[in-house]
């Protein structure tokens, strides 16, 4: 059990369960009336700008107090949940660099997610990825889980890296090759009965290299009839995601190169099965805030996958790159379900490897990031915004997005984090804590290979 984990500091925090009703904080906002959804955020930067007399004025009566009280209880309801694999060793296939400290199994895994939890109050879930992360004793790593305060997330199911899967896994011409991944997918689903997860992320690498490779009509249809056995297999009330992925490491074509593509075998399997969107995902100049309105429409978004990009699937820290783009994304979250009665389901999951930053620093500055786009997004006007669409003044909306992006909301995400027992800024108390430097010294780097993701 892992006797080489450093202890985890005290936790401060108390742990909400964010799998009771799904996202009170949207049940708390369609609570509300409309006016006490549009923040006023010129209030707000008052508050900011004089935070002793006219800050305590405006937090201790009427309507900016409501407001101000709503955006923090959704900011501190708002979960995110961590990948295993982003606080051990990945690299690029040049070449994988060890971190020192760096987790080396999911039990290490486990223990670095936790103190991300600890410290944001935010991540109480981790997903895993099998085999990367594969146990025999499933029922010890669930209790583990909740020992250090977190449990198991999604389940990832690996269809790429077996010699089997040169040409595809559930697309695979061979029907022995696409019963050896269906196989794996249903191992995952037991898997996740028995760490109480309820919740299949699949995504594909199949695909083919050069025109004329397979018959792609023919590799669609088994598709469905893969995905339709994996189906029958869900438990009641799991969820499978479908990720897309529009090239890698196929170049010619991907069998599940887009959101369409996902949604139409989401949509024919059943309503179990959702969209998931990797925010790394797309082709460059995609509008990810109009992918995520339309399927929020149809309510066939089920997750994210953030990480950043600049060229391809980067995986960079969440918000580095684009940060209005994420902020466009969240306000299409936002708008969508405080409008609906019935808020949907939505996992928020972060899928990043860390290639030259340090592991659980690049995790916490992510969480951070999100924070900050979600809060934003929670401040837009959407009173003013719908009069000024009405009005066809476009130069009017934009700045009604534009005054909420450019609002500064680390005193707001402070005061949250406060409200929570825990310190207002993560970063700083994580560096503080001394942890880096025990598991450095407490974790020596694992002498297997040295290049190729994610041999580390
Ligand atoms: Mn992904």
């Amino acid at each position: 059990m892992g006797s080489e984990n450093p202890r985890p500091p005290p936790c401060q925090l108390q742990v909400h369960d964010d799998r009771g009703p799904a996202y009170p904080l949207f049940l708390l906002f369609q609570s509300l009336p409309l006016h006490v959804l549009c923040i006023k955020e010129d209030l707000l930067k008052r508050e900011q700008d004089q935070p002793t007399e006219d800050g305590a004025r405006l937090t201790s009566q009427g309507l900016a107090s409501e407001e101000r009280r709503a955006v923090l209880e959704a900011i501190k309801r708002f979960t995110i949940e961590t990948p295993s694999w982003g606080y051990g060793d990945s690299g690029t296939r040049f070449k994988v660099f060890h971190w020192p400290g760096a987790a080396r199994n999911l039990r290490e895994k486990l223990a670095d997610a936790a103190l991300v939890h600890r410290l944001t109050g935010v991540c109480p879930r981790v997903a895993i990825h099998i085999p990367w992360d594969k146990e025999d004793d499933w029922a010890a790593v669930k209790s583990y889980a909740a020992e250090l305060g977190v449990r198991i997330g999604a389940v990832n199911p690996n269809l790429f890296q077996d010699e089997e899967y040169r040409f595809g896994s559930l697309c695979h011409p061979d029907p022995a090759v696409r019963q050896r991944a269906v196989k794996h997918v249903l191992e995952c689903i037991q898997i996740a009965r028995e760490v109480d997860s309820d919740t299949i992320s699949l995504w594909l690498a199949d695909g083919t290299n050069y025109p004329g490779q397979d018959d792609l009509r023919a590799r669609k249809r088994r598709l469905e009839e893969t995905l339709t056995e994996i189906y029958a297999a869900l438990a009641p009330g799991m969820r499978l995601l479908i990720e897309y992925k529009f090239f890698e490491p196929a170049f010619y074509h991907t069998d599940l190169a887009d959101w369409g593509m996902a949604y139409t075998l989401a949509r024919k399997l059943g309503p179990q099965a959702r969209v998931l969107v990797d925010t790394g995902h797309h082709p460059q100049g995609t509008n990810l805030a109009h992918i995520v309105a339309f399927l929020l429409d149809e309510d066939m978004l089920g997750g994210f996958h953030f990480n950043d990009r600049r060229y391809a699937d980067d995986d960079l820290i969440v918000g580095s790159q684009h940060p209005f783009e994420l902020f466009l994304v969240f306000n299409e979250l936002v708008a969508a379900t405080t409008s609906q009665s019935q808020a949907p389901r939505i996992d928020y999951m972060i899928d990043q490897s860390h290639n030259i930053e340090p592991k659980i620093e690049a995790m916490l500055q992510s969480v951070l990031h999100i924070q900050s786009a979600y809060a934003r997004a929670l401040l837009v006007d959407r009173r003013r915004l719908a009069e000024a669409q009405a009005a066809g003044d476009v130069l009017g909306a934009y700045r009604v997005l534009r005054d909420a992006f450019e609002t500064d909301v680390r005193p707001l995400l402070a005061q949250a984090r406060e409200e929570m027992g825990l310190d207002p800024d993560p970063i700083a108390a994580f560096r503080r804590s001394g942890y880096a430097e025990e598991v450095a010294r407490s974790r020596p780097a694992s002498k297997s290979g040295a290049s190729g993701y994610p041999g580390a």
